[in-house]
């Protein structure tokens, strides 16, 4: 009886154990699966042309945080965006639809919060989240526990944030100050059991080209060689050559390029403009300011220079302060991963660097974006995470902004609702995508508009470019981007090409239908916009 009792007694006991140890190692499982789910870190800049990053081979400047990202993961020679500007791309991102899905079209009219953006369902699945630095949407971000953001375009020195909604002044210089606020959220205000998502975004090197005193002095002895096509003359190219994009005709003296003479000579259209953002400065930052700009401005008056001259003066002007403003957000990227690597977060990080478009830096002539001409429709996209991509990989497929959205929510294997137009590129930066599209689609709105750049839309395979300018014009370009890299031969009317401009017209078709485009679209777009101008006027 006693004997029978103790077998009876151990096996009750040695179930419970056996139910116990069951349920804690499924609790375990799940908690180690959870706590496998990446973080990410999605650093973006404003205005970066990829020519400007070390790691693309120009040879311009040194970006050696940047360029970390690239060695120990992933870089991408064929990044795009849909739409070159800032406020609709950041739109894109978010939310992994074109900008006629969107509503974000252009710079102008609101964007609707409301809607779907992978950050709300990260957040809705148990990360943290949090948005620092430029976004360019106004209202209180949403998808976000902690967001500090610059109001629109931003200061570059005593910026104002608007942290979870509340207007502040920080002193100092903007690049420095978002890293700060940004490390700040990853050391001491995210909750460490969790997984995160970061949006670390700077306003730098977005015009007009504030450098920080460490480095003003930085390039003064270095004399840039301008693109081979710097003095373009736009011949075939009839939507271009309309632009107001040109360093000589367009860069302002004072606004752009610092000449703010003590003696009030230099009188220019934004010089008061301009005058308001020195005086952001406080004494200490004049002094060294003025210390460092004042015999540039000196010797500059003393040439009297004109033409020729003058344009290559002002591209190296604008070269110089553009590349010193990078150098400040290449140090804040280098804090961040120096940050993940002293606190064990390397492994199982997401870094993507990226901009929210490409730049001009003198090709045609130019400085901005907005066309879809290579320069400004690509953007540069660096990516890492050791745990699953291959240091030194090269990624030469066509990867669109369009991608970012799922592309995260893959990671962390959250559903990709299919309203989602963008692809994940998980796999195809493993190397195990099976396929990958051919063709791209791009379309921009924001005309009639500062610089004037003609509405117009457009579809790029890994070879051909089609482009239709529309509303004031009628134009259409094509370009063979193999033995033209730099779009300077229209070939839309060469017979050698009917064949190539046929496809790429079906292409076009294509795309439209493929991403809900069409030219009723783009009427009600145009309305709404030219109502919205009504209204600012
Ligand atoms: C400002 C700039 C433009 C720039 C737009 C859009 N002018 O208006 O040169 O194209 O921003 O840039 S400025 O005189 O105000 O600097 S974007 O990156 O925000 O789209
Ligand atoms: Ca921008």
């Amino acid at each position: 009886m006693t004997e029978r009792y103790t077998i009876y007694r151990q096996g009750i006991i040695t179930f419970f154990i056996l139910i116990t140890l069951n349920i804690f190692y499924s609790c375990k499982e799940v908690k180690e699966e959870k706590s496998q789910r990446p973080n990410v870190i999605f650093i973006m800049s404003d205005d970066h042309a990829f020519q400007a990053i070390s790691a693309y081979g120009y040879g311009l400047n040194n970006t050696p945080n940047i360029d970390r990202i690239a060695k120990e993961g992933a870089i991408f020679n064929k990044g795009f965006v849909t739409n070159s500007i800032c406020a609709p791309s950041r739109a894109v991102m978010l939310t992994g639809k074109h900008s006629h899905i969107n509503g974000k079209v252009d710079n102008i009219r609101p964007f609707n919060w409301g809607q779907d953006n992978f950050a709300k369902a990260l957040q809705n699945d148990g990360y943290q989240t949090a948005l620092v630095g430029k976004i360019h949407l106004d209202g209180l971000p949403q998808g976000f526990d902690y967001s500090n953001v610059l109001p629109g375009q931003g200061q570059y020195y005593a910026p104002d944030f608007i942290e979870n909604g509340v207007k502040k002044t920080y002193p100092g210089y903007v690049t420095k100050v978002t890293t700060d606020i940004a490390l700040d959220w990853l050391k001491n205000k995210r909750e460490k059991d969790k997984p995160f998502l970061l949006l670390y975004h700077q306003k730098a090197p977005h015009r007009t080209w504030m450098p920080e005193e460490k480095y003003f002095k930085l390039f003064d002895d270095k004399t840039f060689t301008p693109p081979a096509n710097f003095f373009d003359e736009f011949e075939g190219r009839n939507a271009a050559e309309k632009h107001e994009m040109g360093i000589y005709e367009h860069m302002d003296l004072v606004y752009d390029l610092k000449m703010l003479d003590k003696e009030g000579e230099i009188k220019t259209r934004y010089r008061g403009i301009f005058q308001n953002k020195y005086n952001r400065m406080t004494d200490e930052q004049k002094a060294a300011w003025d210390a460092y700009y004042d015999p540039i401005i000196a010797d500059f008056k003393s040439k009297n220079l004109q033409g020729k001259e003058l344009a290559l003066w002002k591209y190296n002007r604008y070269m110089q302060d553009y590349l010193r403003t990078i150098q400040s957000v290449d140090d804040g990227v280098g804090q961040v991963l120096d940050y993940l690597k002293e606190n064990d977060l390397e492994e199982n990080t997401i870094v993507v660097y990226t901009s929210d478009q490409g730049f001009y830096l003198g090709e045609h002539g130019w400085f901005d974006k907005r066309f879809m001409y290579e320069e400004s429709f690509r953007t540069p996209i660096l990516m890492k995470f050791p745990k699953e991509i291959k240091a030194g990989t090269v990624i030469n497929d066509l990867v669109q902004n369009l991608d970012f959205a799922p592309t995260f929510l893959d990671y962390a294997g959250v559903e990709i609702d299919e309203s989602i137009q963008g692809e994940s590129i998980r796999k195809l930066v493993k190397g195990e995508a099976s396929e990958w599209r051919d063709a791209i689609y791009y379309a921009y709105y924001e005309f009639p508009g500062e610089h004037h750049v003609k509405r117009h839309y457009g579809v790029r395979t890994d070879r051909y470019k089609l482009i239709h300018f529309y509303y004031d014009i009628e134009e259409w370009e094509l370009y063979d981007l193999e033995k033209d890299p730099s779009e300077m031969h229209n070939v839309y009317n060469d017979a050698e090409y009917s064949k190539v401009k046929e496809e790429m017209h079906k292409q076009l078709v294509a795309m439209r239908e493929k991403y809900g485009d069409s030219d009723e679209l783009n009427k009600e777009h145009l309305e709404r916009f030219l109502n919205a101008k009504r209204l600012n006027e």
